[in-house]
């Protein structure tokens, strides 16, 4: 019988490929009815290393004209191709086999492959996109030398581009032209890019650190010249930084980025040309935030850097994906850190972790950083191998220290510059590089599921020891589970988890800076000899700096403790995180009593810790933006046994209110005080004060004061800067006034042309609390806005509507579900990938009531009972339901 897991593949399955491809010869031509026909010269050669077996190509949507061995014509090529696959056995042990596809660009919806967007055409090969152009071990352990000839109309497609440099180019009759690309690094397939298309180019150069001069090209629609400068200054920080940070140069003459309009995730790395979804690259002033400024930043960072961590050595196959993701997120975030306040860099990564990770590691997509199978690679592209991969690198530098990091990836590299290589390879890298012993550090990327730490203490005033000891468990997952069915052997054990300690006294003051624990066994007890600070009260642990491990932490904190760190802790990631545990703690008891049918009320307790973070606010406004920002909806939710999105959102709106009541001058003061005058620039001090100012306004609007309504429709209608217009904008359509109206008008009439802009206009519809969202966000499915085709706005209206607006999707009705899995069953046979990121909303289904769970389980098997669903959302909606 067929079991739920058939479809799934193994890593404990991985074999070397038989044969290698030294040299692909790829000719492209693209027809003027939208087709084009591809044909390849692959240069293979036998692996000696393992048995010989028959040649197995991967292929898919292709249309196979010919194939040739050696120049010699098979005849019945189609005879070759069994499920999928083109098998040739008996081949010599070096050979040239020739085949030549037509494939369909302008009908291919998936955005993977080949594919029109607007009027060029565009590749993604990552993870299995290659395959979808032309037969191929498409898998990333092969690694070949490429040449790529182009041709196509000249006046429709002045630009043909490929990775590596162009050797050559000409015309040709009937108008068209041709061009030829030698990238001279070898490269797995899905790293792969072409480019037909007519675009405008901002061009700069750069001096590597080792004085040569390198071409920088970034490609954009035409028109769109004025919005690509930040990108290119982006770039050249980021090599500068990967300079100094890691002493890692550009090794290519030319380094292009081209951004595309319709794209299913945000950039890819390709080598030598990447290319980009248009929201990580366009900015200016009045169109971009300062979010949409940092993320740029971060994005063009990560794609650059990936040049060494996912180009220059490779993935061994896709279980290995976070060897490269995990680690270029790492750098990503450094270099983060290092442009931006570190603090509240952290603060945004764990935020980010907790929104994302943690609530994957509870649900029904489980899995550890490198899992041990999967049916659809596509959906393993997932804040565990990303976020928390990049954690598992944080604490490996938290273990090895700065140095002894940079040496393990000196080690790294001279071990496997030119390889495809294994996560283990990189550990026993930096094991080796440090002498630190990693041995158990290791179960980290076999293990799913959020650790919980338990911490207790002891503290003798008479002798000063203090005790601290230290207790982790790890819950079994839905990941574990499935290995079990699935006849996989596995045996969770304790982890090693650093844990970062500091220690106060009663006045806040620190006694002991930061230590870095390292717990080992599944408890451990830490001693502490503090008698030469003569307490006569214990010691208040800070615990847990900086998030020094991906772990929740279980303390039991008092109410005033918490408002002491929240005060005076030196660690300001954990400054921070006494005001979350504060406010969290308080919130849910609010919730309890909602529940309970009486009325929650807000602390004096906490209205005067908030009220401290405020006075101090001008010291650092970025951080205390962070810390003035209330645990989110979906926070209070996952930490509730059943969730309860009614009463969550009433206590949080109550509690902001509250605090707006009680602080109204404070917030006024900040407003006045934190205008930003002069220009706009993206530069951190100027986003701090904007951050914070605009908090300051959302408290006020919490008020339903018609003066303060009006104060925010003319920094809506005044701002020279999308941020200050954007905050002001997001208030007023949440606001349940007239106002809303003329805002959402206002602001599409300005906006309508600007495509990036328009996706802020349905996602602030998407995340409205009002009672109509729904309504709207279903008549929004309909508007010239919408394009079900385009991912950008299906995440900025469906995702964000699911995974933003616990309150509506939540619905008691389960109207919110329903709605979903309409779009879902429409959106699967034409972009699968994007069909099955919408399908993760459903992943929290079984935390909450029995009402809403019936709702729920009707729309997943109204999506799992499809005819011909897509493997990627059979396997999201099969977890989800198993
Ligand atoms: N490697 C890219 C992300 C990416 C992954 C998959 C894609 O298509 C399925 C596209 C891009 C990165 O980490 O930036
Ligand atoms: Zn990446």
């Amino acid at each position: 019988m067929k079991n739920s897991f058939s479809r799934a593949i193994h890593l404990r399955d991985y074999r070397a490929p038989a044969w290698w491809v030294d040299e692909v010869e790829l000719d492209v031509s693209i027809a003027d009815d939208g087709h084009a026909e591809v044909a390849a010269t692959l240069s293979l050669r036998r692996n000696e290393a393992v048995p010989a077996a028959p040649l197995q190509l991967d292929g898919e949507a292709l249309e196979l004209l010919a194939l040739a061995v050696d120049g010699r014509a098979l005849p019945a090529p189609a005879s070759f191709v069994r499920d999928g696959r083109l098998e040739l056995a008996d081949l010599p042990a070096r050979c040239r086999l020739s085949t030549r596809v037509r494939i369909r660009p302008d009908l291919n919806t998936t955005l993977s492959g080949f594919y029109r967007s607007k009027d060029g055409y565009f590749t993604q090969c990552e993870a299995e996109g290659f395959r979808r152009i032309t037969w191929f071990p498409d898998r990333p352990d092969v690694m070949s030398r490429y040449t790529v000839t182009l041709h196509a109309n000249r006046e429709r497609f002045p630009d043909l581009l490929a990775n590596g440099n162009r050797v050559a180019e000409g015309e040709e009759e009937g108008g068209r032209h041709w061009a030829r690309w030698v990238d001279p690094f070898p490269k797995p397939c899905y790293l792969f890019a072409m480019v037909a298309a007519k675009l405008d180019r901002l061009d700069d150069t750069f001096t590597t650190a080792s004085g040569r001069t390198v071409d920088l090209a970034i490609y954009v629609e035409p028109g769109k010249l004025d919005q690509c400068g930040f990108a290119m200054h982006a770039l050249k920080k980021s090599m500068r930084w990967d300079e100094r940070r890691f002493g890692l140069e550009l090794d290519l003459d030319r380094y292009m980025i081209v951004a595309v309009g319709d794209f299913n995730m945000g950039a890819m790395e390709n080598k030598g040309l990447n290319i980009f979804n248009t929201k990580y690259v366009l900015a200016r002033p009045d169109i971009a935030t300062d979010v949409d400024y940092m993320n740029i930043d971060r994005v063009v960072a990560h794609e650059y850097f990936h040049n060494w961590t996912g180009n220059r050595v490779t993935c061994r196959d896709w279980f290995q994906l976070s060897l490269k993701e995990g680690l270029t997120v790492f750098r990503d975030q450094e270099y983060g850190s290092d442009e931006y306040s570190r603090a509240v860099q952290r603060i945004q990564e764990v935020r980010g972790l907790r929104a994302a990770q943690f609530p994957e590691d509870a649900g029904p997509m489980a899995h550890p950083i490198r899992p041990a199978s999967y049916e659809e690679i596509n959906n393993f592209y997932t804040a565990t191998v990303y976020e928390k991969g990049a954690e598992v690198v944080r604490m490996i530098h938290t273990l090895l220290g700065e140095d002894g990091f940079r040496r393990g990836m000196d080690l790294y590299f001279e071990r496997h510059d030119g390889q495809a290589v294994t996560c283990d390879d990189f550990v026993s890298a930096m094991q080796d590089a440090s002498g630190v012993d990693l041995a158990q550090f290791r179960r980290w990327y076999e293990q799913a599921g959020t650790p919980r730490l338990g911490a207790r203490t002891a503290f003798d005033a008479a002798t000063g020891r203090w005790t601290l000891t230290l207790e982790q468990s790890n819950p079994e997952t839905a990941y574990e589970r499935r290995l079990q069915e699935e006849g996989l052997r596995f045996e969770r054990g304790p982890l090693h988890i650093p844990v970062a300690l500091g220690l106060l006294d009663a006045h806040g003051r620190e006694i002991l800076p930061t230590t870095v624990l390292s717990l080992t066994e599944a408890s451990g007890r830490f001693e502490f000899d503090l008698s030469a600070h003569g307490l006569k009260a214990a010691p208040l642990p800070s615990l847990l700096r900086n998030f020094s491990a991906p772990v929740a932490l279980d303390y039991q904190y008092g109410d005033s403790d918490l408002a002491t760190l929240m005060a005076h802790d030196s660690d300001e990631f954990n400054r921070w995180e006494a005001g979350q545990r504060l406010a969290t703690r308080l919130m849910l008891a609010g919730v309890a009593q909602v529940q309970a049918g009486s009325e929650a009320a807000v602390p004096d307790l906490f209205v005067d810790a908030f009220a401290a973070v405020l006075a101090k606010a001008d010291a650092d406004p970025a951080f205390a933006a962070e810390a003035l920002t209330l645990p989110s909806e979906a926070w209070l939710g996952d930490q509730m046994t059943v969730i309860d999105p009614d009463a969550i959102h009433r206590v949080r709106t109550l509690f902001r209110r509250t605090l707006a009541e009680r602080l109204r001058s404070q917030f006024e003061a900040l407003l006045v005080r934190h205008e930003v005058a002069g220009a706009y620039a993206p530069e951190p001090a100027a986003m701090g004060r904007r951050a914070l100012r605009n908090l300051a306004l959302g408290y006020l609007m919490t008020l339903d004061d018609s003066a303060l309504q009006l104060k925010a429709l003319s920094q809506f209608r005044d701002a020279d800067n999308m941020t200050d217009q954007f905050a002001a904008f997001s208030l007023l359509a949440h606001s349940d006034t007239p106002l809303r109206e003329v805002a959402l008008n206002e602001f599409y009439a300005r906006w309508k042309d600007e495509a990036l802009v328009v996706d802020k206009w349905l996602a602030v519809q998407a995340t409205s609390p009002l009672s109509d969202a729904r309504a709207r966000v279903r008549e929004l499915m309909v508007h010239e806005a919408f394009d079900l085709k385009n991912p950008n706005k299906v995440y900025a209206l469906v995702r964000t509507f699911c995974a933003a607006n616990p309150l509506h999707f939540h619905a008691a009705d389960g109207s919110g579900y329903a709605y979903a899995a309409g779009v879902i069953r429409e959106l699967d046979p034409v972009n699968p990938q994007v069909a099955s990121r919408v399908a993760r909303a459903f992943d929290r289904w079984r935390r909450f009531d029995d009402g809403r769970q019936a709702y729920a389980r009707r729309a997943l098997e109204s999506i799992r009972d499809l005819p011909g669903l897509s493997a990627d959302v059979a396997e999201v909606v099969g977890r989800a339901l198993a």
